[in-house]
């Protein structure tokens, strides 16, 4: 179809024709079998035969099948895009609008706002999408990996999403990476992405989930096994006999997840569940090119045998064996199986009691997931049992919604109590108007979501937010109780009777789906009339300045904006929620700079010492007095550094208000990427000891920067208020391109030229 409502048969047509011969060429030059991700890999190098292949030291260039973006990061990018005055986007290319919905009542109420409170912005998606080629969702089509999972993902594919998320197509066999803005530019200007070559982690797959254990539940384990950290700069493969068992929406829970591990991308590979989604979501005519090219889309077969020859890191797990769990609070690793919950909430002091269940977002928002919450949801109706907590649920698409509306499960949920929300990200990204409780009240709340960073959903620091599958989800929102374990545990029903609910038995897919009213708007075939508007005096988009190009001297005399304590991730940096609304106007979105960090030397969240005054001030009014008084400036964090989203706010905010370099134990992929395409310098301490070398009211010369070159280390002093003063190694991974867009300014200036 060529009306850019699904990925143009030709195309996957195309990559297909050329995938035996490009795996034959990743054979010969790696001198061995290859692994599924490596096949998929060298199917989208610019240049096979001279590409670097050395994993997690060269770097290489892909040229991506489709982009993907979606409202909240998009219209950034677009703005990026605009100032390359090309007249269309030279790949496949869809917006997505999920973000800015804010949950409040319900579906069409909240959907009505939506449209009313962020007209300005859609309106500038949909005529940017048509000027240049895009293919528009309008607000209420969905949430973009559910979206795209539907009419986007297959096999063998490799797509950017600017959104870390964007790895959910690897449940259909596609490498899905998540960017900044930047990134994908390169791709719709018709330049390749690049990246290291990522290192590969495999997990081998044994046994088959049973009773209560669903996808969700392996993602979990593997994130408490693997942490935060442990996928970084990796791809995760898996394969294996259970892999093979996984419906298709399974996979996708499993591979959005991976995000959580710093993963550049996971993939399953190619298999008769993908081909059964492939055919109940309307394409069964990929199914059959897939069929014909299936030896390729899979590792080869001594890879299953010996994987340890292949991967860096191999992790084997049963599926029999894995238990329901229940992951939180603050990071996605924390997380134990729900028999153990009791004991850790008693030794922590978390509520037990939690105060809202929420099922949605694009990790678990699928028929199938809505599916097994409604066959709990039956169970308790069946005894006249209702949600103990406020039960909020948001399908991943219409398309779903629809579907689920038709089938039943969506009156099973509304039985029991629960409100059906917009197709969209909503309390997932802290756009959850909460009324059910007064702020300042210690809580926890219980969600299906993928991130429980603090103050993520409802904004506020006080509420614990705590990760499970959506049957458990649901079971434990009729007891009201996250020590609730449905497999021991019985409910009493309305007549004082004990029962157990039986463990969730539910279609993966349905017979056919129902489209719904769906929100697709194809572009024209020729946008080049349309004309796309950004106000001068808009609050809400502002055109982008180019930044200033490197003056050519040395980084002297910087003061330490902040040295962030602790876990310092995008949503500190760059919080979404309420400041969703200033996505497109980078002047007003940067007074969030560093709003939810917490200062080491004062230990207060969002605030810091101004060195000129001695004040103690939000961090980003001092920002904005540095830059005033002409003072660059640098900030310190731990380790991952940037960790969670692809928000490129979170580097191009410190960027704008003057803040030169970010010094860090160690950064998290895709927000590293983010600082050296905006012209900021990421230095990562040769010694984490180092940063407990930096003291308030230091200064650091950033020196030696003529000679900046890939490898070669920046030294750093670090002048202190008493009059010493330390001299500190740094490390960078900058190759001798991202050099060029640090002296540049930025890398929109070298691509424009400038
Ligand atoms: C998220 O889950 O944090 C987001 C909101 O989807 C972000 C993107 C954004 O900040 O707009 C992400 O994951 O990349
Ligand atoms: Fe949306 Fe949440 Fe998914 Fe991010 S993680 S894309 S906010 S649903």
């Amino acid at each position: 179809m060529s009306d850019g409502l699904f990925t143009p048969v030709e195309l996957v047509e195309a990559l297909y024709d050329r995938l035996p011969e490009r795996v034959a060429t990743a054979r010969r030059r790696l001198g061995r079998p290859v692994t599924y991700a490596e096949k998929v890999l060298f199917a989208h190098l610019r240049d096979p035969e001279t590409a670097g292949v050395e994993r997690g030291t060269d770097y290489a260039e892909y040229q991506p099948d489709r982009v993907a973006l979606q409202d909240a990061t998009a219209q950034m990018a677009l703005l990026q895009f605009m100032t390359a005055r090309l007249p269309r986007v030279a790949v496949p290319t869809t917006v997505h609008c999920d973000h800015l919905i804010q949950a409040e009542h319900d579906a069409t109420r909240d959907l009505l706002t939506a449209n009313e409170a962020h007209r300005e912005v859609y309106e500038f998606l949909r005529s940017a999408s048509a000027k240049y080629g895009i293919g528009f969702w309008a607000p209420g089509s969905g949430i973009i990996h559910q979206v795209v999972l539907e009419h986007y993902a297959f096999p063998g594919g490799l797509m950017l999403g600017t959104d870390s998320h964007t790895p959910n197509a690897g449940g259909l066999g596609m490498a899905g990476i998540g960017v900044g803005g930047a990134d994908a530019v390169d791709v719709l200007t018709g330049r390749p992405f690049g990246v290291r070559v990522p290192r590969l982690v495999g997990v081998r797959l044994t046994g088959e989930l049973n009773g209560w254990a669903s996808a969700k539940d392996v993602i979990l384990t593997l994130a408490g096994l693997l942490t935060v950290k442990g996928g970084t700069g990796a791809v995760v493969e898996y394969f294996g006999p259970g892999a093979r068992t996984l419906s298709c929406i399974g996979k996708a829970t499993i591979c959005n997840m991976g995000a959580e591990l710093g993963a550049t991308t996971s993939v399953f590979p190619y298999d008769a569940k993908m081909a059964a989604y492939l055919a109940a979501t309307g394409r069964a005519d990929l199914a059959a090119l897939a069929d014909g090219v299936a030896e390729h889309l899979r590792a080869d077969d001594d890879v299953e045998v010996h994987p340890e020859r292949y991967f860096d890191r191999v992790v084997e797990l049963d599926l029999s064996t894995v238990e329901p769990h229940v992951t939180g609070p603050h990071t996605p690793d924390l997380t134990r199986p729900v028999s153990r919950v009791a004991a850790d909430a008693a030794a922590h002091d978390y509520p037990v009691a939690f105060t809202a269940a929420l099922v949605g977002s694009c990790t678990n928002s699928s028929y199938e997931d809505m599916s097994r919450a409604a066959h709990v949801a039956r169970q308790a109706a069946a005894h006249g049992v209702r949600a103990r907590t406020p039960l909020l649920v948001t399908p991943g698409s219409e398309q779903v919604r629809a579907t689920i509306a038709r089938d039943g499960q969506l009156a099973a949920l509304e039985d029991i109590g629960a409100t059906v929300l917009a197709n969209a990200c909503g309390p997932c990204i802290g756009q959850w108007q909460r009324t059910d409780l007064p702020p300042g009240t210690r809580n926890s709340i219980l969600n299906t979501y993928n991130r429980n960073f603090p103050k993520r959903n409802d904004g506020r620091a006080e509420t614990l937010s705590f990760i499970a599958s959506p049957e458990l989800v649901v079971a434990q929102a009729l007891a009201g109780r996250l020590d609730f374990n449905p497999m021991t545990d019985p409910l009493v029903g309305q007549n004082g009777e004990a029962f157990l609910l039986a463990p969730p038995v539910a279609p993966e897919l349905p017979e056919s789906f129902d489209p719904g009213e769906s929100g697709y708007v194809a572009p024209p075939a020729d946008g080049s009339a349309v004309e796309v508007v950004v106000h001068p005096g808009s609050e809400r988009l502002q055109v982008l300045e180019p930044f200033p190009a490197w003056d050519g001297a040395d980084l002297l005399d910087c003061p330490v904006l902040l040295k962030a304590a602790g876990k310092c991730t995008t949503d500190s940096i760059s919080p979404a929620g309420p400041w969703l609304r200033f996505r497109g106007h980078l002047d007003r979105i940067s007074d969030n700079l560093f709003s939810g960090a917490v200062d080491a030397f004062t230990g207060e969240t969002g605030r810091g010492v101004n060195a000129l005054t001695g004040a103690t001030e939000p961090f980003a009014g001092i920002a904005r007095d540095y830059q005033r008084k002409g003072l660059r400036w640098v900030a310190v964090g731990d380790e991952n550094y940037g960790e969670g989203s692809s928000r490129e706010h979170a580097a191009m905010e410190p960027r704008y208000l003057g803040g030169v370099a970010i010094l860090a134990r160690s950064f998290a992929r895709i927000h590293e990427t983010n600082l050296k395409k905006q012209g900021v310098l990421p230095l990562t301490f040769a010694d984490p000891a180092s940063y407990d070398l930096i003291r308030a009211g230091d200064r650091l010369d950033v020196l030696a920067l003529a000679g900046l070159a890939p490898g070669r280390p920046v030294t750093i002093v670090v002048r202190h208020a008493d009059g010493t003063s330390d001299t500190v190694e740094t490390t960078h991974t900058l190759s001798a391109e991202h050099v060029a867009w640090f002296r540049a300014g930025s890398s929109l200036n070298v691509l424009t030229g400038r």
